[in-house]
């Protein structure tokens, strides 16, 4: 007999989730991921100056607002034919890898880790390290009260298997504490060159607005050391140990197997090069990305917009009493397939693809975790692939740094067009974004955004395939129907984003 588990509210994640599985014979044989608000961003935008869409759909989200705001100027640079000069396209990668490195460590040790990790061993803490005696008295005091959520957001959680070693959970709190600080040194990283964070000012069509000085380089180069050397001496490592530790999550949460970046970095001013390159991969196979297979379904989606549509000809027409219907996201497909996108897919696609760099440090993990590239599609491969990632962008920064000129322009002025459409295609922390721009008499007349979540959390399609989480859910072990915590930490590997996806 099947049984209906939700998790509703999910918590740790950003937005509002709710997912609804059906377990059988002890695991999941369906699963549903709604999206429970409207947001209406892109009715918001109807009418407005174009130049004001970098700094409104920043507000869709805080964790990455630049990314939405990347998405916006390259959108008006493609409908005016502008590009940033050499200084601003170098401090762009800088803002958004500040943001990347954020956002990868909070996933990881914030949302994630508690899946995992045995907070109350802090218990036994018999050390003098003062955050951690403080955090150890906290812990006790709250497990002690009658409070109904002790020691949130730590406690209460779902019963299951955590890390035993007390020693390594300690370690774990531990990290806990520093990537909290670190998370405001990514910030401190961003506002050298962004202005201020979340959503900067600096971003504009053309380039950004913040000046180069030798002041900032070596401000901005001082903190990425510090990130860098949490990243090799404490996340990844803490990522092969979870991995040790967890080795069956290897095979849980595959999900459709099929991924999509769109590419980020750039990495020449003509826009053809990127530090992750894009791609598809559809059933194992490499093909190049074109943006003219993307589309989005509606028909469980809370909307009466047409279905099928590109996002250049979107419409976000909101239907909350729609019969069948399950959630406010879309749900975009890929030349008719349903695909993963985030930190994964870019590194798959990478290593598919040929980058012998990502290749080189993908075989390496997977040499010292005893694992095939196949592993890779799974609950740890997400979270591996957010460590090699944050690595990754983190050694390049390094040489973005290196490549600024102090004192030249990063801004390159150009001519708007009061009539014209734009397409702005990046990766989110969390996956392929895109913002799609129609202007009319120098109005915004439509403005589509199909984001990273939407991709991962979407309902079924109008043939009714499920999306990329909904298939990964399936087959997930439940051996406590109160307490789903496998299924729990397949959404989590995801990082989904609610405010982003349902926009
Ligand atoms: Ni609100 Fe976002 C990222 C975007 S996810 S976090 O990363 O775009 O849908
Ligand atoms: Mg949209």
């Amino acid at each position: 007999m099947s049984k209906i588990i939700k998790m509703d509210p999910f918590t740790r994640i950003e937005g509002h989730l709710s997912v609804k599985v059906e377990a059988s014979g002890g695991a999941v044989s369906e699963a549903y991921c709604s999206g429970e608000m409207f947001r209406g961003f892109e009715a918001i935008l109807k009418g407005r100056d174009p130049m004001d869409a970098q700094q409104i759909t920043q507000r869709i989200c805080g964790v990455c607002p630049i990314s939405h705001g990347l998405a916006s100027v390259q959108a008006q640079e493609d409908a005016h034919s502008a590009a940033p000069p050499t200084n601003g396209r170098l401090a762009r990668n800088l803002i958004l890898a500040a943001n990347y490195l954020m956002s990868h460590i909070t996933h990881f040790y914030h949302l994630s880790a508690l899946d995992f990790v045995d907070i109350t061993a802090i218990a036994g803490y018999k050390g003098n390290d003062p955050a951690l005696a403080h955090i150890r008295e906290w812990v006790k005091s709250q497990i002690a009260s009658k409070d109904v959520y002790p020691a949130a957001p730590f406690l209460p959680r779902y019963n299951g298997e955590y890390i035993q070693d007390p020693g390594l959970n300690i370690v774990a709190v531990k990290h806990y504490l520093d990537a909290l600080e670190l998370r405001a040194v990514c910030h401190k990283m961003l506002a050298v060159f962004g202005g201020k964070v979340p959503h900067s000012p600096a971003l504009v069509p053309g380039g950004i607005t913040e000046k180069i000085t030798t002041d900032k380089i070596i401000a901005y180069e001082s903190m990425l050391r510090k990130i860098y050397g949490f990243i090799e001496t404490a996340y990844i490592p803490d990522v092969v140990e979870v991995a040790n530790y967890f080795p069956g999550y290897f095979t849980v949460g595959k999900g459709c197997g099929n991924f999509l970046s769109y590419g980020v970095f750039h990495e020449n001013d003509e826009g053809t090069e990127r530090l992750l390159q894009p791609g598809v991969l559809i059933n194992g196979k490499f093909a190049e990305f074109k943006e003219r297979n993307i589309t989005e379904d509606v028909m469980y989606s809370l909307f009466s917009s047409g279905s099928g549509l590109p996002p250049s000809r979107g419409e976000t027409n909101p239907a909350p009493k729609k019969q069948d219907a399950y959630s406010w996201l879309k749900a975009p497909r890929y030349g008719d397939n349903v695909v993963e996108v985030g930190p994964l897919a870019r590194l798959m696609v990478a290593y598919v693809g040929g980058d012998k760099k990502v290749a080189t440090l993908i075989d390496a993990v997977l040499g010292k975790l005893n694992r095939k590239a196949g592993d890779l599609v799974s609950v740890l491969g997400r979270h591996a692939a957010r460590a090699l990632e944050s690595k990754i962008v983190a050694e390049r920064c390094f040489e973005w740094l290196s490549e600024l000129e102090p004192g030249k322009p990063t801004f390159q002025p150009f001519d708007s067009n009061d009539s014209s459409t734009g397409v702005g295609l990046t990766e989110a922390p969390r996956g392929a974004l895109g913002h799609w721009l129609k202007i009319e008499g120098g109005k915004i007349e439509n403005y589509q955004c199909v984001v990273p979540t939407t991709w991962n959390c979407s309902p079924r399609d109008d043939k009714g395939r499920p999306g990329a989480v909904e298939q990964a859910l399936v087959g997930t072990p439940v051996k406590d129907d109160e307490s789903p915590i496998e299924a729990a930490r397949v959404v989590r590997s995801f990082d989904p984003c609610i405010a982003c996806a349902v926009h």
